[in-house]
């Protein structure tokens, strides 16, 4: 036993022995760039706890690019070439002329559509051809997600609920791109994502209990609504905090890469998430790990009641892709064919490739921020009119299965009076229920409970005993 554990600890030390052997060389190697003279002395330092003449011959030493000793004859060898620059940081040739790159030289990047605003598709080879069977599931998706939001907004102004968020807007951007990638990717969310959930089976029931804090809902009560998450259906529990999902995608994205089964992470946030310190830690980890992840900023114009305007100056969030050696496309986010085509060809990037993929989806946030927020005091009603009435992607999708004769007026008239009728039954179930039991304000805290957290349990358990008339215990569950 302590044989092994000596013979293991011999070889960690010569381990690191010979690390900070190849860290001596190439710090050599910095040597004669007085631009690396910092880092060289950092090297140093860390070099001075170990005996290198103990693990190199001089012979050795002499030719591992070491700085030519004083008191050699041999003369030192150029390794710069001439003309290109041989900084480790960059790769670029040399240029003599004096050129700040400005933002106004590049022009906007465009934005990649299939369809026109008549649902018609401009350029053929481009469209994805999807069935009909498939383009009525996104179109039906899109429109009972449509009414689900306009019930609970309802219900949150009637207080039954304390919180609601709509997709107003955006239902373009979550079923093109979740119908476009595999069932088993992994999702992370912002909170204004529940299409994807919804294109995966999450039923309304579910939605509802959330919204509702009730019995059924997965989370137990415990988040705001909105904030969804389904195991089942590989969508990682929401939380309110912004951008923190991004760098939490990446690491998932990773440990996906090391289990090498072909499965990617798609990770959505806001363009105003992407002002976050998390969102460029996300990018630079994903781009310098290889990660199989697509990023996907839904561009809707507005941080609550900030305009793009006010949150950068770059040409959006596609621009930033490239420098942190991400490919990168914007898109249409209104036109579903558009948004589906872009997932579908990041998810191949993202996967054959093993590398980052960044999607920025244009749209435009039609319904205010939250409840909490009524957006008329920063923008004007007859704005958000014009995007409601001119460029919606519901509409859009419906224009264009009329084209293809895959819907008409009667089907739309009873596809409404049924998404009605199973969000209306939802809706109604989810009132009914009990909210869970009070004690689940205790579990899973820790997975195991700490003795103080039993305690204060059972002081609440002595608690609600004593002045249970001062609570509403009988709307949870015993
Ligand atoms: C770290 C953090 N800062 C601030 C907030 C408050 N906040 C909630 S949503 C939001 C705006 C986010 O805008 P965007 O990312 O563009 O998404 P959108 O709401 O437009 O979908 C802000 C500032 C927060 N939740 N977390």
């Amino acid at each position: 036993m302590f044989a092994k554990k000596f013979v293991n600890q011999k070889f960690l030390l010569n381990e690191i022995l010979s690390k900070n052997v190849q860290k001596f060389i190439n710090t050599q190697k910095l040597a004669t760039n007085p631009y690396n003279k910092s880092c060289l002395q950092i090297s140093r330092r860390h070099l001075n706890s170990t005996p290198l003449s103990s693990v190199l011959s001089p012979e050795q030493l002499a030719t591992s690019g070491a700085a030519p000793s004083t008191t050699s004859t041999s003369a030192p060898v150029d390794v710069m070439a001439e003309d290109v620059p041989e900084f480790p940081g960059s790769r670029s040739k040399w240029t003599e002329t004096l050129r700040f790159i400005l933002p106004e030289h590049f022009e906007g990047i465009p934005v990649y559509r299939v369809m026109n605003r008549k649902g018609i598709v401009i350029e053929p080879s481009e469209d994805p051809n999807l069935s009909q069977d498939m383009v009525t599931k996104i179109y039906k998706g899109m429109t009972i997600l449509n009414s689900m939001d306009r019930v609970l907004y309802e219900s949150q102004r009637q207080g039954r609920i304390s919180f609601y968020m709509t997709n107003y807007g955006e239902e373009g951007t979550h079923f093109g791109s979740a119908a476009a990638i595999n069932d088993d990717d992994l999702v992370f969310g912002q909170y204004r994502e529940a299409g994807v959930l919804m294109w995966r089976g999450f039923k309304l029931d579910k939605f509802m209990a959330q919204c509702y804090g009730n019995c059924d809902d997965l989370e137990k009560g415990r988040q705001m609504p909105v904030h969804y998450g389904s195991r089942d259906h590989y969508f990682v529990s929401i939380s309110s905090p912004l951008a923190t999902q991004m760098p939490q995608a990446v690491g998932a994205a990773y440990a996906l890469k090391r289990e090498a089964k072909g499965r990617c992470v798609i990770c959505y946030f806001g363009e105003g998430a992407a002002s976050e310190g998390d969102a460029q830690a996300a990018l630079n980890f994903a781009a310098t790990l290889n990660a199989p992840i697509i990023f996907f900023c839904r561009n809707n114009g507005y941080a609550i009641s900030t305009p793009t305007h006010e949150q950068y100056r770059g040409d959006g969030i596609a621009s930033r892709g490239p420098a942190f050696g991400i490919p990168s496309v914007r898109v249409d986010g209104n036109d579903v064919l558009a948004v589906y085509n872009a997932t579908r060809q990041a998810r191949s990037i993202c996967v054959d490739e093993s590398r980052p993929v960044l999607i920025e989806a244009m749209t435009y946030r039609i319904g205010h921020h939250s409840t909490s927020d009524d957006s008329s005091a920063y923008r004007s009603v007859d704005e958000v009119k014009q995007w409601h009435q001119k460029d919606h992607p519901i509409s859009r999708t419906r224009k264009y299965m009329e084209h293809k004769n895959w819907w008409n007026e009667e089907m739309e008239k009873s596809w409404k009076e049924e998404a009605k009728r199973q969000v209306m039954s939802a809706f109604t179930n989810a009132e009914k229920q009990l909210k869970p039991n009070w004690m689940d304000m205790f579990t899973d805290v820790y997975h195991e409970m700490p003795d103080n957290l039993t305690e204060q349990m059972e002081e609440l358990r002595k608690h609600l005993d004593l002045y249970k008339e001062h609570y509403p215990i009988n709307n949870f569950k015993q």
